[in-house]
């Protein structure tokens, strides 16, 4: 495969400028030059968000500059989605993706989303600030078997324990498998809960979840 890192430089810097309609132009342009779905995810948006974040954490930019960035990233993801999914193929079940209560961050969420989709699975999308009552009514009604819970703040984690413990109360933990993630979420922490997985990044979390159907 031909060097492609001037494109993903460029998708890099299109994202931190929050340059929406741009980086759709770029990722196609990527797409068209050979470039996998997965390096333009990796290598330009999330490099990006990642320098987005640092700043961010740094004081050298603020919240609306990120929620800039994060629209263009949500508009990059989506162009990327049809090349991350599989054509045609029949789903082999159902799982439920949400952003914990609390939690608004939806871009690793919908990323997961979209690469559990890319392995046909069909995804009950519950969105951020999660209650554990609409996560429960979910499980209970919706047939899914796996449940695949996103936080991205030290605070929120915790909710993902909540869940845990609100599926216990009401007779239904074994009814689906959890799946936790998120930047502060870790293999330890997943256990300490009783979740059934941690994975650092959505295309993990997609394998782990298809294995799941197996
Ligand atoms: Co927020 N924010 N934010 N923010 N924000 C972080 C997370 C932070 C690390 C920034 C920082 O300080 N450097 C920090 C958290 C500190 C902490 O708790 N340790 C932080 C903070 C503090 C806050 C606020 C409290 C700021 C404030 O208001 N003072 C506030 C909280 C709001 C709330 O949720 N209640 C807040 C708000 C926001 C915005 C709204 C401005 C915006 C979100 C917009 C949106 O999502 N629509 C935002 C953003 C964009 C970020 C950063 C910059 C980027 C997050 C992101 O989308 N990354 C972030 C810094 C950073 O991460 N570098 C930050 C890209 C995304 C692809 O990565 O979501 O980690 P991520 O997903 C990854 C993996 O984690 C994994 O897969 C993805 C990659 O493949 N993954 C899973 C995610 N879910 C998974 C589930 C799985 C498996 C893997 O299985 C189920």
């Amino acid at each position: 495969m031909s060097d492609f890192s001037g494109n993903f430089n460029e998708i890099s810097e299109l994202l931190q400028k929050g340059k929406a309609k741009d980086i759709v132009g770029a990722v196609q342009k990527a797409l068209d030059s050979g470039a996998s779905a997965a390096d333009i995810l990796e290598k330009g948006l999330i490099s990006g968000m990642n320098i987005v974040g640092g700043k961010f954490r740094e004081g050298q930019v603020f919240v609306p500059e990120v929620l800039i960035a994060a629209r263009a990233m949500n508009h990059a993801s989506a162009a990327l989605k049809p090349a991350l999914a599989q054509a045609g193929v029949q789903p082999v079940g159902k799982a439920i993706v949400c952003t914990v209560k609390g939690d608004l961050h939806d871009i690793g969420k919908n990323l997961v989303k979209m690469m559990i989709e890319g392995k046909g699975i069909e995804v009950l999308d519950l969105g951020v600030d999660c209650p554990e009552t609409k996560i429960v009514d979910a499980v209970r009604d919706s047939g899914a078997k796996v449940l695949c819970l996103s936080a991205l703040l030290t605070t929120t984690m915790m909710a993902q324990r909540d869940v845990v413990d609100a599926l216990k109360a009401a007779n239904l933990r074994d009814k689906v498998k959890i799946m936790v993630g998120g930047a502060p979420v870790t293999q330890s922490f997943a256990e300490e809960i009783g979740a059934d997985s941690y994975t650092p990044d959505a295309a993990s979390a997609a394998e782990v979840c298809r294995a799941y159907y197996n």
